[in-house]
């Protein structure tokens, strides 16, 4: 019934698509390549359900999820709050009209999509609870892509492992974390397993409404098995990589560069 209800929501969109890519051609340059990118992610969605299917009954473990009445009245910001800058701000006054998601490195079909085409795929909600290492926790709603369909579309490659995820801030020290810390760009990343966990997103809304901007809009990953750090938001690159020790620190994180765990299960 659920994959009904998907097919028809499929056909509609993939309708769209169509559209779209027409009026691209009109209009010529990049927008032809980003519709061609979003009618790629269409057409994986079909796959994408398969691959679902077989990773549950292969038995990979889910995250508990929650009832609505379950949701925290006051889920805490950490970490940047609001990234600022020239650029992010321009981003905030324009609302994320003009974000793009890139998706490269170790991929047969590099694709940039924006918000508007990212809220047109098939999308998954979740109630989860987030824990952060400093020992507190939260349950939220969550809405977004599963970031498996992305990277199908995208035709990752044989050689890539880990997709390592560029945010908009930088964080230089965070008290909560024990005082100032060397600055740097946040990023994290993860290997393509948890990348395809069923319960892996990009999320844009957060309990029913568009992300704000302490709890990272426009996109952030939920990566519902590892703890709060993990949860990169203000996403706007997810790069393929077959290692990631030459990216910044080296350790595969921006906490992981400052002596964190690279895995954070929990
Ligand atoms: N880009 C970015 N992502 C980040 C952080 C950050 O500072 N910058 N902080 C991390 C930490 S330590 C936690 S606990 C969560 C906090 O998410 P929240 O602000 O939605 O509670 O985001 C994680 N992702
Ligand atoms: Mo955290």
């Amino acid at each position: 019934m659920a994959l009904l209800t998907r097919r028809k929501a499929l056909l509609s969109l993939t309708g769209g698509g169509l559209l779209l890519a027409g009026c691209s051609k009109i209009t010529g340059g990049d927008q032809l390549n980003d519709s061609a990118g979003f009618q790629r992610v269409l057409a994986a969605a079909e796959g994408w359900t398969l691959s679902t299917q077989r990773f549950l009954l292969g038995g990979g473990a889910m995250a508990q999820e929650f009832k609505v009445s379950d949701i925290s009245k006051n889920f805490k910001a950490n970490g940047t709050l609001n990234p600022g800058g020239d650029e992010y701000d321009r981003h905030v006054d324009e609302g994320f009209v003009n974000w793009r998601l890139t998706i490269d490195g170790l991929v047969a079909k590099p694709m940039s999509l924006s918000v508007a085409e990212l809220r047109r795929l098939p999308s998954r909600t979740q109630i989860t609870r987030h824990d952060c290492v400093e020992g507190w926790s939260a349950i939220g709603q969550w809405t977004g892509v599963p970031l498996a369909l992305l990277l199908r579309a995208a035709a990752v490659l044989p050689q890539a492992r880990y997709a390592v995820f560029h945010c908009a801030d930088n964080l230089d020290g965070e008290p909560s974390k024990g005082g100032q810390q060397s600055p740097g760009q946040y990023y994290e990343s993860l290997a393509l397993v948890d990348c395809r966990h069923p319960q892996t997103m990009l999320a844009y809304d957060m309990n029913g409404k568009a992300l704000d901007v302490a709890h990272g809009a426009p996109l952030r990953l939920r990566v519902e098995r590892q703890l709060g750090y993990k949860q990169a938001k203000y996403v706007q690159r997810i790069e393929l990589v077959s290692d990631f020790h030459r990216i910044s620190g080296g350790k595969g994180g921006y906490w992981e560069d400052r002596g964190y765990e690279w895995y954070a299960g929990i």
